[in-house]
Formats: structure tokens, C-alpha cells, sequence
């Protein structure tokens, strides 16, 4: 009984702290993926640099195993503007894998690509990639590592400047002779780190370096030098691109060859920002601890300049950005100096990432909402995309009888920057021309678009700031509930959809977000003015509540609408369930199938 009892308490302890899921973004249009959201703690709008934040959460660092659970995707490469909106989610494209280093470059034909490395796979099958991405979100290259480098590392896939190769980290496991230790035969195995120089078009090795250590990261410098940063031993290495040998050390367990006035330990992410002569430049995150140690109490992001012409070699601090919230990162992170000269970091645990002035002033300060993800590097870079896919949109309607239908629109779509606004179409058949019902401005990554009545064959354009169209969905039909459940008490035993052209002319109106009505035909009768004024407190109601997001918002919409119609339609008996059912992939129906021309009627 007392074990009974302490059994009990444990349980309910454990039932007491669930994890809930509303850290996660979740989309009617995009019903398979999750996305975490930020906490933007610190926003200087105006000292930021222009530019998206390139993230890839990832809940473990070694693959997750293949679980027969539903489990909607939420790792993978993303990219977010600084207000913490999604703008692209490629968690789908590759399939909830992790992945590593995901940033924009502009190695190719002057268009920014997006760089990547695909983790391999749990199941082994796929030794993992460096993925190159063209604006479109289509693969560019998929580069293997050679077989016997091992599998592709996940620290590193830099591609150079000329487009031509990448530099990437290499971990292999290594049987070596005992001899030298006085144990002629013995053999062990060691686990040597390394880099290789990749052909970016044919996959090649073209230059291979293996060391007895642990390399995180490595890159080149004009006279073709590697510059190679080894967390364990706390050192920087400059490595000849000639014949391996190691040219000069920085920090480390003697100190390293230069009179330094600083230290840093534990660092990761070293790259060289400007290399002449002998002069250099040099960026890396000092993390200042590790899993089991600590050095300093807060960790930092590091701008150092080396001269190697002096005896002796000098090395000294130019910048140091401390961790905003005066904490250690134990792991991971990186720093990026911007266009402008600020300086962008990532502090990995908890996705927190930062951006500071040169002089060292926070500019922004953001994490992710869940404790439960992780990223390793974070970037920021300006980055137009413009996906292949078309907007996705779902349109529901619900209603109790045939005075208070209301069709429902979602939209969103996935990787396009620069949306401005969707215009929505209806058509009364598949045959029908599609008629102008409305539009909305693009809210965030998804925007919703109500309009009285029951519309089907719903479709919408995404346009720019310019008033461009960019782009079309496919034309979808419009879901409805089981009408018995949701206590249909109409006159017909079900509603049909209405003809829109018809409908428009008759002034029964169409409700626009925007609280200008400029989407409703001008006609004085007392009815439309009567409508035109309901539907504009809706819209503006609307507005006012959109901030709050989610179903709360949604329910507070429902409960005002409801109390605006009774004010000016008779009605009877209002029950209102809010559904929505996702169309299968074979109810969907092709651009080539259904040619949709906006009428400008
Ligand atoms: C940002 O810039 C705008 C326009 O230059 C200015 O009006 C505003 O005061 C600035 N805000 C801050 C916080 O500096
Ligand atoms: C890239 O842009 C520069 C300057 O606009 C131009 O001179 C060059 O030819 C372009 N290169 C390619 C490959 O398009
Ligand atoms: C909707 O369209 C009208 C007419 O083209 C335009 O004046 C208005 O700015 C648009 N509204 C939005 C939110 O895009
Ligand atoms: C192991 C090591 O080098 N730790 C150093 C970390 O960095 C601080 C200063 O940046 C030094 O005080 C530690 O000795």
C-alpha cells in the first residue's frame, strides 16, 4: 500500500509537468509540419541589419530512430524573418532529418543558394549529404563524402567563394600501432579528425588533411592556408595548403607561438575575416566551457588580429560580444559578421541568437519558445525565394442555416519573400469564370480570408509590393461539415454552394480584413449599406484580435459574428462547430485541369 501510495505521487508528478505543444507553430495549410516560435526578447529595428534568420532546429544531435507514432514534422532547415514570422519550413522537403550549417551563399552565377548538410539517416541507409538549394528550394547539388572519409560530418560545409569547391569536417576512426607508446603489438583505435576540400560538382576529393585531434572547423585563406580550430586543445592551427604542416598555433596548451593579450578555450566556429600578408583577421565563438568545464563564467563572440611579420608574433582582441543573458554555451554556437559590421550570434542551446552593434550594443536578443530544440549555427542573410510549389490554400464553410453561412479561407505559401497581399477568387462550377470575392494583406506566414455566404471552387494570387502577381494557387473546393451534426436547421436539407457573380450583384456582400470595403459593389440599397457596416465591425474586429492568435482568437471572432448577424439577419437557433478537414492529396485538382483567369470585373 505505502509503495502504492509513493508509486501514485510519482505518477501524478510525472502527469503533472506534460509537455505541451503550443511552442510549436501550427498551419491549416500545412497540417504535416510544426515550427518553433521565438521569443524576441530585445528588437532594434532600426540598427539591424536587413536579412532573414536561417535556423535549422534539431531535437537530437544524432538522428532520431523510426518511431510508427503520427508525428507531424518540426526539424530541418527554416528560415524566419526578425519579427519571429516563418517564412520557410524544409522540414517536409527532407523529411524531419536534422540538419546542420544551413545558410545562404553567393559562390554561383551571382544568385544567392542555400547551403546545407542532410545528417545521415537513422537507419544507416544514407551517409548524408552537403545539399546546395537554388532559390526555387530545389536541389542544386547533393554531394556525398568519398566512402572512406566516413560519414558526412555535421560541423561543417563551407562552400568557397568561387563556387567551385567546399570544405568540409571529417571524423573517422583510425586503427593505429601502439609501437610508439612501447606496445609494439598492439593496435588501437582513435578517433582522428580532419577536413577534405570537395569538388562542388563532381563530388571529388580534392585535398585531404587528418589529424591525431578533434577538428570542428576549418577554413582558407588567399595564400591557400587552412585555418583549423580544435576545440579540445583550445588552439587555432594555421595548416600550409602546401604540405600540411602546421604553420603557427594560437592559445593552446604552451601558449601557442604568439604574444597574445587574450585567451579563449573551448571555441568554435573560426573564421578568417580579412587575410593579408601577415596580417589576419579572425572571428570565432569562445565558449569558455564545455560539458564538464568552465573557464570563464560568461561565454563570448570573438574578433581577434594576428600579425606574423613581428618578433614575436603578436595576437591581440579587437571585439568581444558577451552572451546577452551573461550565460555559458557549452556547446555549438557561431558568430557571423554582417554586411554592416554587426555581429550576428548563435548561442545554440534553446535556439538563442543574437545580434550586436560594432561598439558592442544589443541589438537583438531572441530564443525559441521550447526548451526542447536545439540549433547549432545560426545565420542572417537577404534572400529572395521564390518556391516552384503554388500557395497552398484551404477553404471551409460553416453555418446553421442559410442566413449566416461563412466560407473560410486559409493561404500561405511556403519559401515565397515579398508577399504583400492574396487576392481570393470563387467560381460557381469547375466550368464558371473565377470571380473576384476579396483580399487580404499577408499577415504572417499564413493569412486567413472570411467571406459571408458559402463560396466554392475557391483559389487565390499572391501579389508583391508592386501589385504584381507572383504566383497561383490551384483551385480547391470548399469543405464542409456533416450539416445533421453540426445542427443544420436550414430550409433546404443541406446548403449548396452560391454562384459568386450573382451573388456579388445582389450586394449579399463579401467581407474583406481590410476595413475600407473597396471589395464591395457601390450601390446605395439600405440592405448593402446595412451589411457593408456589419461586415466592417467584423473586419475590424477582426483586426483588433488577429494579434492574439490562435484558436482563442478564433473562438472571440466566432462569438462577435455571431452577435453581429443576429443585430441585422433573422436568426434562428446559431450553433456554430468549428471543423477543418484537410483534402487528400487525390481530391486536389491541377493548374493544367482547371486554367483559372482572374476576371476584372
Ligand atoms: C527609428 O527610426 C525612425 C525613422 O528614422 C525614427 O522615427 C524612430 O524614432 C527610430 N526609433 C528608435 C527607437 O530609434
Ligand atoms: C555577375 O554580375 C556581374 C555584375 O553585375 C557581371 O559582370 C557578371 O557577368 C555576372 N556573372 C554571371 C555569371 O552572371
Ligand atoms: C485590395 O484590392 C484593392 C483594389 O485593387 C486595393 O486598393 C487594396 O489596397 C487591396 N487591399 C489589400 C489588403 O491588398
Ligand atoms: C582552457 C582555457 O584555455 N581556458 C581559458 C578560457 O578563456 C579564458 C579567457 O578567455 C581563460 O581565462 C581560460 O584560461
Amino acid at each position: 500500500m505505502f509503495w502504492y501510495a509513493i508509486l501514485l505521487l510519482f505518477a501524478q508528478k510525472v502527469v503533472a509537468e506534460p509537455y505541451t505543444n503550443d511552442d510549436l507553430m501550427s498551419f491549416v495549410t500545412l497540417p504535416d509540419a510544426r515550427a518553433v516560435k521565438f521569443d524576441i526578447e530585445t528588437l532594434d529595428r532600426n540598427r539591424t541589419a536587413p536579412g532573414y534568420w536561417f535556423v535549422s532546429p534539431y531535437l537530437h544531435i544524432d538522428p532520431d530512430g523510426d518511431s510508427s507514432l503520427y508525428e507531424q514534422y518540426q526539424t530541418g532547415p527554416h528560415i524566419y524573418d526578425e519579427d519571429g514570422t516563418l517564412i520557410w519550413t524544409g522540414t517536409m522537403q527532407f523529411e524531419n532529418r536534422n540538419v546542420f550549417d544551413f545558410k545562404a551563399i553567393n559562390s554561383f552565377d551571382n544568385k544567392t543558394y542555400l547551403s546545407m548538410i542532410l545528417q545521415y539517416s537513422h537507419d544507416g541507409r544514407e551517409r548524408g549529404y552537403g545539399m546546395i538549394l537554388n532559390e526555387k528550394y530545389e536541389t542544386f547539388r547533393k554531394l556525398p563524402l568519398r566512402k572512406d572519409l566516413g560519414v558526412f560530418d555535421i560541423h561543417e560545409f563551407n562552400v568557397r567563394k568561387d563556387g567551385k569547391s567546399a570544405l568540409v569536417t571529417v571524423y573517422l576512426s583510425e586503427e593505429i600501432s601502439l609501437a610508439e607508446f612501447g606496445r609494439p603489438n598492439e593496435k588501437t583505435f582513435l578517433e582522428t579528425g580532419g577536413f577534405a576540400e570537395i569538388d562542388t560538382t563532381t563530388a571529388e576529393v580534392i585535398y585531404d588533411w587528418r589529424s591525431y585531434n578533434q577538428i570542428p572547423l576549418s577554413e582558407t585563406n588567399e595564400a591557400g592556408d587552412y585555418l583549423i580550430s580544435m576545440r579540445f586543445t583550445n588552439t587555432l592551427y594555421l595548416v600550409s595548403g602546401l604540405d600540411g604542416k602546421i604553420m603557427w598555433r594560437l592559445n593552446g596548451v604552451n601558449g601557442g607561438d604568439f604574444d597574445s593579450d587574450f585567451l579563449f578555450s573551448k571555441q568554435h566556429d573560426a573564421k578568417f575575416q580579412e587575410s593579408s600578408g601577415t596580417r589576419h583577421v579572425i572571428s570565432f565563438m569562445n565558449n569558455a566551457s564545455d560539458e564538464e568545464f568552465q573557464e570563464e563564467t560568461i561565454s563570448a563572440a570573438m574578433i581577434v588580429e594576428v600579425e606574423t611579420g613581428t618578433t614575436p608574433m603578436t595576437a591581440r582582441v579587437i571585439k568581444r560580444y558577451n552572451r546577452p543573458d551573461e550565460d555559458l554555451t557549452r556547446l555549438r554556437g557561431n558568430s557571423q559578421v554582417l554586411p554592416n559590421q554587426n555581429m550576428f550570434v548563435c548561442w545554440s542551446q534553446g535556439g538563442y541568437i543574437s545580434e550586436h552593434s560594432p561598439e558592442g550594443d544589443l541589438l537583438m536578443s531572441a530564443k525559441f519558445t521550447s526548451p526542447r530544440f536545439s540549433n547549432y549555427r545560426a545565420y542572417k542573410f537577404e534572400f529572395t525565394g521564390r518556391p516552384t510549389i503554388p500557395p497552398d490554400l484551404v477553404s471551409s464553410v460553416w453555418g446553421s442555416d442559410e442566413t449566416n453561412l461563412v466560407t473560410t479561407i486559409w493561404i500561405s505559401w511556403n519559401g515565397a519573400t515579398d508577399v504583400a497581399s492574396y487576392n481570393f477568387y470563387a467560381q460557381a462550377s469547375q466550368f464558371d469564370t473565377p470571380v473576384f470575392i476579396g483580399n487580404v494583406s499577408k499577415t504572417g506566414f499564413e493569412s486567413m480570408f472570411m467571406a459571408s455566404g458559402y463560396v466554392d471552387w475557391v483559389s487565390a494570387e499572391a501579389v508583391d509590393h508592386d501589385g504584381n502577381i507572383m504566383g497561383t494557387s490551384l483551385i480547391q473546393r470548399t469543405q464542409f461539415p456533416n450539416w445533421k451534426q453540426v445542427g443544420w436547421s436550414g430550409y433546404s436539407d443541406q446548403p449548396r454552394p452560391q454562384d459568386p457573380s450573382r451573388f456579388l450583384g445582389k450586394g449579399l456582400g463579401f467581407f474583406n480584413d481590410k476595413a475600407d470595403g473597396s471589395s464591395f459593389s457601390s450601390s446605395d440599397d439600405t440592405a448593402e449599406a446595412q451589411n457593408r457596416k456589419a461586415t466592417q465591425t467584423l473586419a475590424n474586429t477582426y483586426d483588433a484580435i488577429r494579434s492574439i492568435g490562435g484558436v482563442f482568437a478564433l473562438i472571440l471572432l466566432l462569438a462577435v459574428m455571431s452577435g453581429i448577424m443576429a443585430s441585422y439577419l433573422l436568426i434562428r437557433g446559431w450553433r456554430v462547430r468549428l471543423y477543418q478537414r484537410i483534402p487528400p492529396k487525390e481530391e486536389r485538382y491541377t493548374e493544367e485541369e482547371e486554367p483559372l483567369r482572374p476576371d476584372d470585373d
